[in-house]
């Protein structure tokens, strides 16, 4: 689990490249490269969508709270299908 949660935060530390948040092409590229399998139905547009859902402070961009929300929408409906 340690493993995990380190592997969460250098993968946001890389696709942003040291800075504070991911820019919107910087998050497709997470999504599509990091979470394929889980989000492999979702096109542009859905990712377009789910970044904007993200943005609580509307910068524009997502940022690390931000991308720990969606981490944690993955985790919850995760473990609605496991329970399912
Ligand atoms: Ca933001």
């Amino acid at each position: 689990m340690e493993g995990a949660i380190q592997a969460v935060v250098k993968t946001f530390l890389k696709s942003s490249k040291g800075k504070e948040s991911l820019g919107k092409k910087e998050f497709q590229t997470l999504v599509s490269s990091q979470l394929g399998n889980i989000l492999s139905s979702n096109c542009c547009e859905a990712i377009n969508t789910m970044s904007q859902g993200l943005d609580s402070d509307s910068d524009g961009k997502v940022g690390f709270e931000e991308y720990m929300k969606l981490i944690g929408y993955l985790a919850c409906s995760l473990s609605d299908n496991a329970t399912a």
